[in-house]
Formats: structure tokens, sequence, C-alpha cells
């Protein structure tokens, strides 16, 4: 610890389940009632007093010293190794407050942290109140006799993430916990799993290491005389049997004394009502009020997106003593059930794993989500709902908080309720082994007790999962553990997920299911002891697939799993979003800058590998257009390999082949990023969609038709999620490259797609389809396809289309000579574009301008086509034009120029 700060160290004297979140203004010291928020300015030095500065709080170190100019942007090039002194310093947070005496006769005082990160001991007038070892705990410390009339003195003194670690890591010498270290390519620290801290803050294969501290939530003091309200939740219960509702409400009090009081809990919209007598024991209780719903039959369902509506109640919680009001409380309540259905599977070894909600199974679609920023203080409200409203718009319905990142906010959550996304949520460890010494264990305890009572009330979370990776991690043996050690680490796995993370979240939530890794054989894993010989066996569980190597154009390298949880492939951010953290001796692909941001082994190369492998990679000769040429082939190439794949999981949901199949979920890797880098993501940091993002618009389509490729015969399949059946025939249209008139078309006979199914719609062998379609060859034809009502005629889903042959091979394609138009009227900003023949991948670039098209990316067909651009904000067709990029296989692009301020609608020929 800091001299500043002392060297004593105390242990933590607070309590240890305390979770109540108070709303409060979060500027400086507000004083509302017994609350004197600590939020606002607070100052900040390093050990030596070398640096001293102001910081806000909630915050991190390095937030501060940049927002006070003390670092240049941590993101900027080649920062992150720049700044890394700050993590290996110990850093003192002090704040001075006054508080009113009558706060300070109060009965008892407390000191509450929402979260500290991460190790810190804790002062207050000189006098150590606590000790923090775990981000992920709320921590209170009683205070009231350290207070003093006019200024106290806080401090939080944080001894260095990265030595801590390293300290813990030497202390435990009886035997290794791997790994040791990140592989050199993320350039990061050692020993993140000797730390309840986000584990990606150490580096990960898609992020820097910035391993931050600071006081990341709230700080305030709290007074009281009686009894303090920690945590209301509630969890809606169902009993098929007799179709009843019940509401279990969970209240988490703090009494200073024994006390006999009346608890009062309804739902009023639901008629229902219920006063329990009871005695709250001195200290921290937890009391739970079971609430039958009375108007059980007409309780409104919390539904998936896409699926029905979100719809609430008003829960109201009182508590009184002797008539008199002393605690109240209103929250949301929704309805709805969620089960993990794992039973046998006709004509297939296994067993199912699919989720039913509300009695219906589900199909997952959607994508992963890791912190949307190294320094969590940074991500706003409006970020966070804009990465969210972006993956609503991508049709998804689900997304897996993965387990090396943070448990999320409360928005977060709040928004996935209010939008019907489904959270998976792991337990935040991640592809490692952990220590199982006590310590480590109880604040685990600790930790997930808390995190579980604070997210429980969303009906959005279907799932909890032990964490991510680590069955795998052990059965497949990443870290070369000698055979005879194995016992001994799969002793700790059992002892860490199963017989504590396991059994806590157990005693506080029978309401969803709970796994102990993802991705795991579920039950099979079980019964293998917990680690199954292989985690990744398709007939079980959910999988996790990655292959970088083989042609992801070809459907039979990916597994038929039950249920897939991640899979994915790399693409480049687009220049707009590197430009403003490089300078131009970084823009090359074979440049220093290039390589550093790569945190995959050989990831560039695996790139331009796989793009390589359907289309020519760009060569021009100026070195600028040849970079931007070769982000877009990335995306194009990113986007083209995850349609395929996740294409492959929709069409295999009521098929079993070869015993595999019934695959319920597709959730791929990864949909936000942490920084301007490559990765798996489908939206850059910024928010700007990639091309994949896009393209997940339309493959995860309530109603998709899906084609491939069977022994040379086209199938075309019909996926439907909705609830009801239909009546489609599938429309093909054969397209010429050179050519924007289809030169043929063929329908197929109606046929029956019941909901929730997907069926073989259209079936011809591929020569025969040629062959009776002009002069048409695999290389000089494309397929466009959709879906149609048999009766109405009317279109049902996206159209797609199907490559004959790789684009590179592709006879006839020519360079597009797309004219753009922007125009600006009432409705917003549309834009039209007319080409002279077929163009794929079709991609519009608007530069920094935030917001999105309609579309992009898209195979164009016709003269020409108009999309909307959704600003984020104000902009004007102007602005768009001057930044507006337009790229298309044969890679061309150039600057659309030429405004004219004088004429509302603006021509430009952007392609030779
Ligand atoms: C999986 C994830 C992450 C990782 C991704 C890509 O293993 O769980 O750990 O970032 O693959 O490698």
């Amino acid at each position: 610890m800091t001299a500043l700060c002392g060297n004593v160290c105390l242990s933590a004297l607070g309590c240890l389940s305390c979770l109540f979140v108070a709303v409060l203004s979060g500027l400086s010291s507000s004083v509302d009632n017994n609350i004197v928020s600590l939020d606002g300015k607070w100052s900040l030095s390093n050990s030596n007093g070398s640096l001293s500065l102001s910081a806000e709080v909630p915050g991190c170190v390095h937030s501060a010293l940049f927002k006070q100019g003390f670092i240049q942007d941590p993101y900027f090039r080649f920062n992150d190794l720049s700044y890394r002194w700050i993590a290996f310093d110990n850093w003192t947070y002090t704040t001075t407050f006054s508080v009113m005496h009558p706060l300070r006769t109060k009965q008892k005082v407390v000191l509450v942290f929402d979260g500290v990160d991460t190790v810190a001991s804790i002062w207050l007038n000189g006098v150590s109140v606590g000790r923090t070892d775990n981000m992920f705990r709320r921590y209170d410390f009683t205070v009231r006799d350290s207070l003093k009339d006019g200024d106290n003195v806080l401090r939080v003194c944080l001894q260095s993430a990265v030595v801590y670690a390293s300290e813990r890591s030497k202390v435990h010498s009886a035997y290794r916990v791997p790994p040791e270290c990140p592989p050199d390519v993320q350039k990061g620290l050692c020993h993140v799993n000797f730390i309840r801290k986000e584990q990606s803050s150490f580096s990960w294969d898609w992020g820097p290491a910035f391993p931050t501290m600071g006081l990341w939530k709230s700080v305030r003091v709290e007074a009281f005389d009686v009894v303090q309200l920690l945590h209301v939740s509630s969890v809606p219960l169902y009993n098929s049997s007799l179709s009843e509702w019940r509401l279990q409400v969970d209240l988490v009090v703090d009494a200073v004394q024994t006390t006999r009081v009346q608890i009062s809990v309804s739902v009023p919209e639901l008629d229902s009502e219920r006063d329990v007598h009871t005695q709250f024991l001195c200290g921290q209780t937890t009391h739970t009020v079971v609430l039958h719903i009375n108007k059980s039959s007409e309780v409104k369902l919390w539904w998936p997106h896409t699926h029905g509506q979100q719809p609430f109640y008003q829960l109201s919680v009182s508590v009184s003593q002797d008539k008199l009001l002393i605690l109240n409380s209103r929250s949301k309540v929704y309805f709805r059930t969620v089960e993990l259905v794992q039973e046998p599977v006709v004509h297939s070894p296994g067993l199912s794993f699919y989720f039913r909600i509300n009695g219906k199974p589900i199909f997952l679609k959607g994508s992963n989500w890791i912190p949307a920023h190294a320094f969590q203080d940074q991500i706003s409200p409006a970020v966070l709902r804009n990465l969210l409203q972006s993956a609503v718009d991508a049709n998804m319905n689900a997304l897996r908080v993965w387990g090396g990142g943070v448990y999320e906010q409360d928005l977060f959550y709040s928004i996935c309720d209010e939008v019907g996304i489904m959270v998976w949520q792991d337990m935040m460890f991640a592809c490692a082994t952990y220590p199982t010494d006590d310590d480590f264990i109880h604040t685990v305890r600790e930790e997930v007790v808390q995190q579980v009572q604070r997210l429980k009330s969303h009906p959005s979370i279907i799932i909890w999962s032990g964490n991510n990776e680590n069955e795998a991690a052990l059965a497949t043996n990443w870290f070369n553990i000698p055979a005879a050690e194995k016992p001994l680490y799969a002793r700790d796995y059992v002892t860490l997920y199963v017989d504590n993370i396991r059994e806590v979240v157990r005693a506080e939530d029978q309401s969803r299911p709970f796994i102990v890794s993802s991705p795991t054989n579920g039950v099979e894993s079980e019964q293998e002891g917990w680690l199954s010989e292989n985690p990744y066996d398709p007939h079980y569980g959910d999988t996790h697939f990655y292959n970088y190597v083989s042609d992801c154009w070809d459907w039979r390298t990916f597994p038929r799993t039950r249920l897939a949880s991640e899979y994915g492939f790399q693409s480049w951010p687009s220049f707009s979003t590197l430009q403003p953290v490089s300078t131009e001796e970084d823009w090359s692909y074979s440049s220093h800058f290039v390589s550093h941001r790569q945190h995959h082994e050989s990831g560039n190369e695996q790139m331009l590998e796989q793009a390589a492998l359907h289309f020519n990679l760009p060569n021009s000769t100026d070195p600028l257009t040849a970079f931007t040429h070769t982000l877009y082939i990335t995306q194009v190439m990113q986007a083209q390999c995850v349609k395929t794949q996740t294409e492959f999981y929709r069409r295999s949901r009521t098929e079993i082949i070869e015993g595999k199949g019934h695959t319920m979920g597709a959730l791929y890797w990864q949909l936000n990023d942490i920084w301007q880098a490559p990765s798996w993501s489908s939206i850059e940091f910024g928010g700007k969609w990639k091309m994949l993002h896009y393209f997940a618009q339309t493959f995860f389509a309530a109603v998709l038709p899906v084609a491939f490729e069977d022994a040379d015969t086209l199938l075309i399949y019909a996926v439907s999620d909705l609830s009801h059946d239909l009546k489609l025939r599938a429309v093909v249209s054969v397209y010429s490259w050179s050519r924007l008139q289809p030169v043929c078309t063929l329908k197929s006979d109606p046929l029956l797609v019941p909901g929730g199914g997907a069926v073989a719609i259209f079936k011809q062998p591929v020569a025969a389809l040629l062959a009776g379609c002009g002069h048409c060859t695999r290389f000089t034809c494309v397929l466009t396809f959709h879906l149609e009502d048999s009766s109405s005629g009317a279109q049902q889903g996206p159209t797609n289309h199907h490559f004959l042959s790789s684009p590179k091979d592709a006879e006839g394609l020519q360079r597009p000579n797309i004219t753009v138009k922007v125009q600006q009227n009432a409705a917003g900003i549309s834009v039209t574009l007319l080409s002279a023949c077929v163009a794929p991948f079709v991609w519009l670039d608007v530069g920094k301008v935030p917001g999105r098209f309609s579309s992009n990316g898209f195979l164009m067909v016709s003269t020409n086509m108009t999309l909307t651009f959704d600003a984020w904000r104000p902009t004007s067709a102007e602005e768009l034009s001057t930044h507006t990029h337009t790229h298309a296989i044969p890679s061309t692009e150039r600057l659309l120029q030429d405004v004219q301020n004088k004429h509302p609608v603006i021509d430009v020929i952007s392609i030779k």
C-alpha cells in the first residue's frame, strides 16, 4: 500500500451482501434525506505524489489522466503500450465531504461503494474502514464512529492490479494455475485469473491491456435509525398444472435492532395483494413473500423480440412498523417462463438443447456481447442503447454476455427487457483455471450472491452459465496439464463452478436454468463428472466452433450442432474508424500499426487467405486505395462466411442428418468492439455497422429462404420462426453477370411451411437448371430467390442470392458504372443508386457521419435502387455526399465530390 495511505491493512468491516442501488442524482455531493452522494470530483494522485489531478467518480485513473490532459487518447496508435506504467503504479482517490449533524446521530451510518476496481484499502479520517478485492461486488462499511462534524476526508488507496495478481500467483506456489500469461501477440499482462476483475482488461484476442483502477460505480453515505432496504427482487413462478402464477418477492434489509414489521406486497393491476407480519432480526436478513396472482389467466406475458410484446406490471412493496410506513419501493415485474429442454431426440443419439419461452420453442438468433469500452465510465447510456437497438434492428432476439468481461450495468438489462432481447448470462470466468483458496472462494460467493440478486428480476435473462470455455479448456487440455495432475484441476473446477457458484445460484434463483460452462454437454457433462470428454459434441449442449482455414463457403465444414453459441470470422473496421487513432504511415496492411492491433495469431494473414479463396485481393498501386480496399474485402469475407454458417444453422432447425441436427440457436462471435482493431465483431467501435451486421438483418429475418448445393443439386429451404403455418413457393431468378434483366425465372410448387419449421421447397440439379436457362454457366450467372405466398403472391421475407462460382472466377462481371444521388427531404435522406450491370457486395461508406443505411453490402441486380440513411446526428445531403465512398466487387472506389450547395439534389458519378 502507498505511503499516503499508511501501511496498516485491516480486514473489511462492512456487511457482505448489501445490494440496494439507490437512485441518486449522480452529481456532486447531493444530499437526499439520509443519503449523501460522494459522486463527482475527487482528487487523484500516484504513489510518489508526482502526479496530482482531479478525477470524476464514477471513473477510472486512465479516464482521469486523459480528461485532464496528462495523457493522449489511450486508444491512439501504440498508446496501450506507452501508458502501461499507469497500471503498475498505485493510485489514491481522495475526497472531502461534510455530513449534517443529524445524519451522524442516526443509529447506523454506512459508507457504500457500488463498485471498486479492484484492490483497495479505504480510510476515513485516517482510520482504516475496510478493504476491497473484487470489482464485481458492492462493499458497505459501517462508519458512524469515524465520521466527524465539519470536513471528513475519505481516501481510497488502490494497489496496482497487475502487481497484486502477480503477487497472488507467487503465493500460490503449490501448483500452477494456468495460463500464466496471454500469448505474446496480445501484448498483455499476466495472472489475471488471480484477481476478480474484468478478465479482458489484461488483454484479449480482440482487445488491449488496460488494467484499469478506480471507483467505477457510485459512492455514498447512507444513514438510518431502524431499517434500510438494501434490495428488492421479484421472480415470477408458474405452476402449469394449476395454470397459476405466483410472484416470489425477496427483500434484503439491514435492521439496527430486532423489529416487528408488516410487509405489504401488491400488483394492483392483477388484483393481487399480500400482507405478512414478521420480524426483522438485527443485521442483514432476507425476507421472502410469495404473492399469489389472482388474475393469473389475464397475465400478459413477456416475449422475446418478434414473438410478442414486452408488457410489465408495477410491483409495490412497503414495510410498516406500528402502522407507520418505514420503507417503500416500486419496481417493474414481467411474467414469462423459461425452460432449457434436454431430452431424447428421435433418430439422433444424445439430447436436445433448446429454450422454451412461455411453452414455445424459440430459436436463439443473435451474438455475443463484450465490454463496450476498456474504460467502463466512458460507456454512455446512448452508446448502450444504440448497440442494443442495432441488435434488435438486425432481427436478433438474444445476446450472450460473455464471461471475460463484466456483469453489465442495470441499464443494459433494462433495455433488453424493454426490447425483448434474451440474455445468456455468463459468470465472469473465461479461458483459464482459477485458484480455489478460501478467500478466493469467499469473494466469488459474495460476488455471485450479489449479482444474481441484482439481476434476477430481469425477464431478459434466460440462463446463467458458470464460465466461458473452462470445461473445454480442461477437457481438451489447452494448458498442457500432465495427465497425472488432471484430477487436481478437475477437483478445483468442480469446487468453484459446481460446489460454490452453482450452489449459490440455485439457492438464489430457481426460476431459470444454470449450466456450468459454455460450451457444455449439459446433463451429459454432469453425468461425466462435470467435465465431459468432448464438450464440443454436437449431440449435446452448445458448441463453439472456429475454423479459419477451411473454405467457409462450404457448409460441410460446420458442425451440425444443437445450439451454436459461438462461431465467427475476423474483419477490419472501416477506415473512418481507424483514422482518428492512426497516422498516414499506419495506413497499409503491412504497417506496424496493423500488426500491433491484431491480437489473434496470424489473424491478418488468415483474413486474406480466406478472402482469396473467392475474391481477387486488392492490388491498387495507390497505397491508401489498396489499404481501404483491403479493409473492405475483409468485411466482405466475414459477412459472407458468417452468412453461410448462420444459414446452415437456421436450415438445420428441424432436420436430423446422420444423427445430428435440431439446431436451435445461432449466436455468432461477436457483436461489438472494445476499441478500433480487427476483430470478429459486426459493429465497429463507435457503433458503425460492418457489412456483417447488414447481412445479419437478412439472415436473421423471421422468414428466410436459404440456398445451398449438395452434390451439384441446388436446394432452397424455407425457414420460418413464425407461430403459424405458411403456404409458400420459391421464386428463383437467374441473372447473367453482364446484364440487369433476369435470364429466366423459375417457380416451385407451393408447399406448406410449418411455423417453426425449415423445409426444402426447391430442388434441382444445377446443370439442369442452367441448361434450361439460356446460355448460363456457373461462371456467367448468379441466382437470386425469394419466397412468395402461394395465394396472395406477396413476397415473404427478404430476397437472398446464391453464387454458382467464386466472384473471382465469374465471367462477364464488370466494373459497375454506379451513379449515386443523395437527396434530402422532409422524410430524411435517401440515396439512389443507378447501375449498368449486376454488382455484388455494393457498399456505401459514409465515413465519419454516424448512422446507417436501410441496406448495404447487397447484390445489385436492378438498374436503380433507393435506400434511406438513418443519421444518428443532424447531417445533410451535402455532408453525406462529401464523405460517401462506394465499393463493389471488383473493388473500386472514388470519393464523391462536387457538392452543389445550391441544389437539393446532388448527382455524383462515383465509379469509373
Ligand atoms: C472464444 C471466445 C473468446 C474469444 C473468441 C475468439 O474463445 O470465448 O474468448 O475472443 O473465441 O477467439
